[in-house]
């Protein structure tokens, strides 16, 4: 009785387990026949009602039935797997052949190429590139240059202050540099000569917005001091670059100047690249465009950064980028630098 009972169940249970197609109709089959309320357990459970002589056969051929079973779904199970898994291949099987789809790649800035051939050439004569803070104190902007207060460039009509209370250009007064020369005050004051260094980065100034002016702009500024640097260390560098900037016979000229930080001080102007000096619309018939200012660092600029004007000198520069974008590209209006219409920027 029980044997035919257990053969019974084996039979039905591999035939179920065959066509079990999928992982949770096998486990329901295996609730079914092997679990703790499954049909080979309530069989097993009855073992107990049988003549003693009975037991060990009937118990050898129910561990059978079971280790059959138990295999049986192992098998299957892997089976299963296997398809699940030649499926999933299949379903995500890379085109290698397909074409690929085109990634749009952006560029610098015109401004950014502009700062970065200008340093490159620095950086090609030994100098190191210095950033630091737009949010600065006025002692670093202005009193540490030599402009006092009481300079026009000082008052609140030129500069953004932004201390609580609105205008204060004393010495603690917070304000947006409006020139990056406290990187070069703050590089005297952290490092000892020789110093030769590039700041390049953003300015403020309250400027009306038109087709050559805006309140934030970009300079390059630049000084070099060691022992015995002269004014002819100056005309001699910045021949150089400007010769890598526009070419080996560009010209240039050194006109006197005034400016409060340094002494003496000159503006550099290069032989108009447009007429070669006849005069044009690029240069406005002058024959000559003006690039940058320049001079020898005056000697309480020196002295107030902590650097012996007696043992040390040196000589710095200031340049702004937009002009010298505009001519290298051509742009006509200062505006579209600062719009971020891709239209305009696409073509650099
Ligand atoms: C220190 C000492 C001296 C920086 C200098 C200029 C001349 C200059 C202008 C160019 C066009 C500013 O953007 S612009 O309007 N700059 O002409 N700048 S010398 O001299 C310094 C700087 C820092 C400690």
């Amino acid at each position: 009785m029980m044997k035919e009972q257990l053969a019974k169940i084996k039979e039905d249970a591999l035939a179920a387990i065959h066509a079990a197609g999928q992982s949770d109709e096998l486990d329901a089959v295996r609730v079914k026949y092997l679990g703790k309320k499954g049909e080979l357990t309530a069989v097993l459970k009855q073992m107990g009602k049988l003549p003693s002589e009975e037991r060990p056969v009937m118990g050898q051929m129910a561990n059978e039935v079971r280790a059959a079973l138990t295999d049986a779904i192992t098998e299957q199970s892997k089976a299963l797997a296997d398809v699940a898994l030649n499926l999933k291949l299949k379903a995500e099987t890379v085109d290698v052949t397909m074409p690929g789809q085109r990634q749009a790649v952006g560029h610098k800035h015109p401004i950014t190429m502009v700062i970065d051939e200008v340093t490159d050439v620095f950086i090609g004569m030994g100098f190191q590139v210095v950033e630091g803070p737009e949010v600065e104190l006025a002692a670093y902007n202005f009193t540490k240059l030599n402009t006092e207060e009481g300079h026009p460039g000082r008052e609140w009509t030129d500069t953004f202050y932004i201390t609580p209370g609105d205008v204060d250009p004393k010495n603690d007064a917070v304000l947006l540099r409006s020139q990056t020369s406290p990187m070069q005050v703050r590089t005297m004051e952290t490092r000892k000569p020789p110093i030769r260094i590039v700041a390049p980065g953003r300015v403020y100034r309250k400027d009306e917005a038109d087709a050559t002016h805006s309140p934030m702009f970009h300079q390059i500024e630049g000084m070099a001091i060691d022992k015995g640097i002269t004014m002819a260390d100056l005309k001699g560098t910045l021949n150089e670059v400007v010769k890598s900037l526009y070419g080996e016979d560009a010209q240039t000229r050194f006109r006197p100047h005034h400016f409060p930080f340094t002494e003496p001080s000159c503006e550099v102007d290069v032989q108009c690249f447009e007429c070669h000096g006849k005069g044009c619309s690029v240069c406005k018939g002058e024959g000559w465009i003006e690039v940058l200012g320049a001079g020898m660092i005056h000697p309480k600029v020196l002295e107030g950064c902590g650097i012996d004007p007696d043992v040390y000198s040196g000589w710095a520069f200031g340049m702004g980028v937009e002009r010298l974008a505009m001519m290298r590209y051509g742009i006509n209006n200062l505006k579209l630098c600062f719009e971020n219409d891709v239209r305009f920027l696409e073509q650099f």
